[in-house]
């Protein structure tokens, strides 16, 4: 039997932690982060030298005195030269796939496997999930996170588990019709190759209620389409490998922010530029650092991430600091003629031309010594009218980014898909 979104309601793995008094939350913290730069002075000799200058915190503000962790410093002491336990306390390694050059590498003990699970938990049965449900995991298995991090997060949840991966999208949807899942997990992207494929099967209903989407950005009008598309609540799962995974945050049913697991990650917002920490609700780096982690724990990670922070209590009761979507990421940002431009500015203001699927490609090219930006896009259906669509959306873009876009609108389904994993959607070819 097929039920309705209207079931679903968030709920708790951990009340007790997840409901904490902030300030009871914050002497946890403060205990927790003495202990992790004890651990990272006496056995990773990089943090040794790194610490030397520092004392020991004494409060939580005093974080602000320490150096910054960089994805550089994980590549530099590649493979396992940051690792703060031994080969044979390891219990798993995960390692991203590295655009350029080594992928870095992470691990986990067993403590750290079941920390890392009760987070996932936590978002799973926050978004809504139920135990006794099934969960359709469609992140890819292997090095990569996701599948394995959502995994064990259903499973200590008591949430059943279609262990998929990525890929094989006409497996997926034979699965998903025969099985029956209540939910799926994959990314943004691939939940509407997923919906995409279904309506041209002309499947008009399915039985999943919720999404837990990560992994890579979206914006709340592509959160929108798939919701719609779908017939779910689509949530926003936030993580990286060098912090632990999936489930350093997540949204609940409510989709009112992501709440951090604070209790084991210590959140930060900093400027870009000079590193200075910023007040809440201000939109800068989100820097992490882990609080209970014993194989790889991380000090001031400087993710990348740009987003802004709140420690308001949720409107489910939640005490844990929310952060914001991430709107972008510090390096991600496109400099056309001295014009700065986040792709995630380019698909918000390409939903809001009616008419255009959320599908779209950015490429930036470099003409003599002028940039240029040219955005491909699909109109929604066949029916319309391709050339006036150009126009209303070189004339968005126009208005939004404050610089003039070449715009192609091309015929459903012609630019490609998420096949599973995450979607790149900018081609920059000046450098090539
Ligand atoms: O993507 C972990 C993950 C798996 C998260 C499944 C959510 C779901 P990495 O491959 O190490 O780990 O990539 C981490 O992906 O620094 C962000 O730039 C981006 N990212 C992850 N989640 C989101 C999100 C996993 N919800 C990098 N919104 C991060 C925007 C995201 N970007």
């Amino acid at each position: 039997m097929i039920r309705g979104v209207s079931e679903v309601s968030t709920g708790f793995h951990q009340p007790d932690i997840e409901l904490m008094p902030r300030e009871q939350l914050e002497t946890i913290q403060l205990q927790r982060l003495q202990t992790t730069v004890r651990r990272l002075r006496e056995n990773v000799p990089l943090m040794t030298e790194r610490l030397s200058e520092v004392g020991d915190p004494s409060q939580l503000d005093d974080l602000a005195e320490m150096p910054f962790l960089y994805k550089s410093d994980l590549r530099d002491t590649y493979p396992f030269g940051l690792f703060a336990a031994g080969r044979r306390e390891l219990a798993r390694i995960h390692a991203s796939s590295g655009t350029s050059g080594k992928p870095t590498v992470v691990g986990y003990t067993t403590d750290d496997i079941a920390v890392w699970n009760d987070c996932v938990a936590r978002c799973l049965r926050g978004a809504g999930v139920e135990p006794g449900w099934w969960l359709h995991n469609a992140y890819g298995y292997g090095l990569f996170t996701g599948g394995l991090g959502l995994h064990g997060g259903a499973e200590s949840a008591g949430i059943g588990v279609i262990p998929v991966s990525g890929g094989n999208t006409e497996r997926q949807l034979t699965l998903i019709q025969d099985f029956q899942p209540e939910a799926i997990c994959c990314t943004p992207s691939y939940a509407l190759t997923l919906a995409d494929r279904l309506h041209s099967l002309g499947v008009e209903s399915n039985s999943l209620r919720v999404g837990i989407l990560g992994a890579e950005p979206w914006t709340e009008e592509m959160r929108q389409s798939i919701e719609q598309r779908l017939n779910i609540i689509a949530v926003n799962i936030y993580g990286l490998s060098e912090v632990i995974g999936p489930g350093v945050s997540c949204e609940t049913a409510d989709r009112d922010g992501l709440v951090i697991m604070e209790d084991h990650f210590l959140p930060e917002v900093v400027d870009p530029e000079t590193g200075e920490r910023l007040p809440d609700g201000e939109i800068g780096v989100l820097v992490l650092t882990s609080l209970t982690k014993q194989a790889f724990p991380v000090l001031r990670y400087w993710t990348g991430d740009l987003c802004s922070i709140t420690r308001e209590p949720a409107p489910c009761g939640r005490t844990h600091a929310r952060m914001s979507g991430i709107v972008g990421r510090a390096d991600d940002m496109l400099v056309i003629r001295g014009v700065n431009v986040y792709p995630s500015q380019v698909e918000h203001t390409l939903l809001s031309v009616e008419g255009v699927s959320p599908h779209f490609q950015l490429v930036v090219r470099r003409e003599g010594t002028l940039d240029t930006l040219s955005i491909r896009c699909e109109q929604e259906g066949s029916a319309g009218d391709a050339t006036a669509l150009a126009d209303a959306v070189t004339v968005a873009m126009q208005s939004s980014l404050g610089i003039g876009v070449s715009v192609t609108v091309e015929a459903p389904g012609a630019l490609p898909r998420s096949e599973g994993g995450k979607l790149s959607r900018v081609a920059d070819e000046r450098n090539l």
